[in-house]
């Protein structure tokens, strides 16, 4: 059985999750709660740097981050069912995850600002720097929004976890500015019952 680090709020964790259930591999993954901001959660010992998703594999080696296990689960699964097999395929989905996940990480920095500064020590010109990396991203996005579909690559899996973490989180979604991203992910939930098995909770 393989063992997979990570808490149900995170977008990372579920981009794995639900790889694993594209792929057929969610009855071979064992998923473990974890605490990042516990010290002594075994986790920094699997992943020095402490972060969610990590993957451990049955001889006990360890796999991060989620691009790499998504890596993986692509390759033991026989290859191009998440990641396409052909090149123009691999860089357009990867390319893609790469513009979702630096849109999660620059939210994930601002959320971390006021998870460990108390308000005085705000820093409004960084907060503002990590919320341009989001509007641009989100914009992109917004502008030529993946096609839903009921094989969804990587790319498509990983702008449905952002927007809905991104509507979680700040009720991003919520505000009625992104109507293609909303119906991208109306569509994508209809196309893939299975994804709500996962939907971020606290
Ligand atoms: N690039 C990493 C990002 C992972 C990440 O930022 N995970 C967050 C939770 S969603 C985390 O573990 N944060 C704890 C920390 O940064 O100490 C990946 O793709 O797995």
């Amino acid at each position: 059985m393989l063992k997979l680090r990570s808490s149900p709020a995170s977008p990372f964790g579920r981009k794995v999750k639900f790889a694993a259930h594209i792929v057929g591999m969610t009855d071979k993954i064992e998923i473990i709660g974890t605490d990042t901001m516990n010290p002594d959660d075994p986790l920094r010992k699997d992943n020095p740097l402490g972060k969610i998703p990590c993957l451990i594999l049955e001889d006990g080696t360890t796999l991060y981050d989620s691009r790499v296990i998504i890596e993986y689960l692509d390759h033991v699964s026989g290859g191009g069912k998440i990641i396409p097999a052909d090149w123009d395929g691999r860089l357009r989905t990867l390319k893609l995850q790469a513009l979702a996940d630096g849109i999660i990480d620059a939210a994930i920095l601002q959320l971390y600002e006021g998870r460990f500064r108390t308000p005085e020590k705000h820093e409004p010109a960084w907060i503002a720097h990590q919320a341009g990396k989001v509007e641009r991203g989100l914009a992109v996005l917004e502008a030529a929004p993946p096609v839903a579909s009921a094989m969804p690559d990587i790319g498509t899996i990983s702008v449905a976890c952002l927007l809905e973490w991104y509507e979680f989180r700040f009720s991003g979604l919520s505000s009625g500015k992104y109507p293609q991203l909303s119906a991208f992910l109306k569509a994508f939930n209809a196309k893939n019952p299975a994804f709500a098995a996962s939907k971020p909770s606290a």
